[in-house]
């Protein structure tokens, strides 16, 4: 009997290990479009798209290929609704008796998938740099783990940006470089790609059965294959890379991609692999096309954080995505879905998010989570809108980047001390604040900058936590030395702030 051969929605490589592993003469290739995959979370429109798309362009690939496959599409009258559900009935269908997997990325999936009454073998998914059991034993013994440190050994590990034993240029992190204020204007812009009759189909069929869901569905524009995504990439690190280091951390309004690659979505359905993503940087720089700032920081994102995050997933296992170190109960503010806020950033940062699955670095983490953070939000609930909002959103990823990084709420695994800002740390980034209908110079009242005094009543509620923090202490030392009437001043302005948006009112 011939095997089932599961490839998911962001498996999409024709070296994944569970095609590596099959028998083309024999085995059945089986992906599907599920209900249960789609709506687990309400996926952005454009996330479901492209994953659709790019899994009907990669199944006809395997069949041209050579391979037998069996696809379900969503609209298949007979459609079993999940993952073990398409299993089981292909199963009746071709009477295979056992299935080959790759590793889901997500508990969830892995958790059916070892309950499936028909025994599933998952296979490492070795589309990364790092394995699970090489994790595990750095993380061993350590008091801390820090990226930085495991960044080192992955770029000994692949030689990226290597020469010698030593690093290129004689420093390991070129980041403090990386730090400038958004430019005068952006002459660059992503690839665009205009949908083909394979993409134009999925449109249509996103459009009836999520076109409810938060976000805008069309122009759609991404890459939903190989060639089309290292088109992408070869734009990127033409075009954006060589500026790429400079603005990594900037904002513009109205400038949603700045000098952002925008392939994580690429990258992680499998279009794309880290190898030739970073080879690509990397031959930039060595042709004198882009600065070592920019390749060394571009690298870093991709074998150091990328990676750290997974290692971090699976280090912590099931439950890691219900932490809540800080208590931490506020509902999810209604704008998060509508972008209707007088705060221009957020207004940003969410508007973009809504008409492109995408925002950048820095508005995920210092725009959208770190309001959430200090309006003390469930970090469940934020957990949950970044899981569906973006199309790069997996758990093996986004959960370490959200509860972790953004939201401590995992008490310091992934940052050693919380990312929270007042106002100012986003004037200095972006040209937003001077276009906001709040004052980003005043400190409290009703027209001040509700990251302001937020971002102290924050500091105040945690005190205990926090104040021994060395890389906190400075910021304990300003609060404890303001006078008693001002700090009773910024507390009633966060309180006044938190009660409108409890209330429902527009803030
Ligand atoms: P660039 O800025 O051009 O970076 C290049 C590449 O580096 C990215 O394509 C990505 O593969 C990798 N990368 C950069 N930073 C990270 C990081 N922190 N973790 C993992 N990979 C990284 N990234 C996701 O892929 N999926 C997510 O669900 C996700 N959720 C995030 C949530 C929060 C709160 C934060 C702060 C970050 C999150 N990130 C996530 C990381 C980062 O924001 C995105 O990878 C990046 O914005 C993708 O856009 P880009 O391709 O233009 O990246
Ligand atoms: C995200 C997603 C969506 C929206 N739909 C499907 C699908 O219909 N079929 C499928 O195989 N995979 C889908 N995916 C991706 C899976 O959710 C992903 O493989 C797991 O979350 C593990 O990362
Ligand atoms: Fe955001 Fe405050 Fe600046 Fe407005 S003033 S854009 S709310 S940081």
């Amino acid at each position: 009997a011939p095997r089932l051969v599961l490839v998911l929605g962001d498996q999409l490589s024709p070296d994944v290990a569970a095609l590596r592993e099959a028998d083309k003469t024999r085995d059945v290739v089986l992906m599907a479009e599920v209900g249960s995959e789609a709506s687990y979370v309400p996926h952005h429109p454009k996330k479901i798209a492209f994953l659709f798309a790019a899994m009907r362009k990669f199944a006809a690939a395997l069949r041209e290929g050579g391979w037998t496959v069996r696809y379900t599409r969503l609209d298949d009258p007979d459609n079993a609704g999940s993952i073990p559900g398409e299993i089981l009935r292909a199963a009746e269908v071709t009477g295979a008796k056992e299935v080959l997997a790759t590793e889901p990325g997500e508990f969830r999936l892995i958790a059916a998938l070892e309950e499936c009454p028909i025994p599933v073998h998952q296979l490492p998914d070795d589309r990364f740099l790092c394995s699970h059991a090489e994790f595990a034993d750095w993380a061993e013994g350590r008091k801390e783990l820090r990226m930085e440190w495991f960044y080192r050994e992955m770029r000994r590990k692949t030689g990226l940006l290597m020469d010698g034993d030593a690093p290129e240029g004689g420093k390991w992190n070129y980041d403090h470089e990386n730090r400038k204020p958004p430019p005068g204007s952006v002459e660059v812009a992503p690839m665009r790609f205009t949908p083909d009759d394979t993409v134009a189909e999925v449109l249509e069929l996103v459009e009836a059965r999520f076109g409810d869901n938060f976000g805008t569905l069309t122009p759609f524009w991404f890459a939903t294959d190989t060639a089309q995504a290292r088109r992408a990439l070869s734009h990127f690190t033409k075009t954006a890379l060589p500026h790429f280091g400079d603005y990594q951390d900037a904002m513009m309004k109205g400038e949603r991609f700045l000098y952002h690659a925008i392939v994580s979505m690429y990258v992680n359905a499998g279009l794309l692999g880290w190898r030739e993503v970073c080879d690509a940087a990397e031959a930039a720089y060595r042709a004198g096309d882009a600065p070592l700032n920019a390749v060394e920081g571009f690298i870093r994102q991709i074998i150091g954080w990328r990676e750290y995050m997974r290692g971090i997933y699976f280090l912590e296992g099931p439950g890691y995505t219900e932490r809540n170190v800080l208590r931490h109960d506020r509902p999810l503010p209604a704008f998060y879905w509508s972008a209707d806020t007088d705060m221009l950033c957020l207004a940003e940062a969410i508007g973009q998010t809504r008409d492109e699955a995408y925002a950048h670095h820095i508005q995920r983490l210092m725009v959208t989570g770190n309001f959430a953070l200090l309006a003390g939000v469930d970090p469940h609930e934020v957990h949950e809108w970044y899981l569906a909002v973006y199309a790069d959103a997996y758990e093996w990823v986004e959960a370490p980047n959200v509860i972790g990084m953004s939201q401590f709420a995992d008490g310091g695994i992934v940052g050693s001390k919380p990312y929270v800002s007042g106002g100012n740390y986003i004037n200095k980034m972006s040209d937003y604040c001077k276009s906001c209908a709040y004052a980003v110079s005043q400190k409290t009242g009703e027209g001040a900058c509700p990251f302001n005094a937020l971002y102290w009543q924050f500091l105040d509620r945690h005190e205990e936590r926090f104040s021994k923090n060395p890389r906190m202490a400075q910021m304990y030392r300003t609060w404890n030395r303001m006078d008693e009437e001002k700090r009773a001043a910024t507390i009633a302005s966060a309180e006044a702030f938190l009660a409108k948006l409890d209330a429902g009112e527009r803030v």
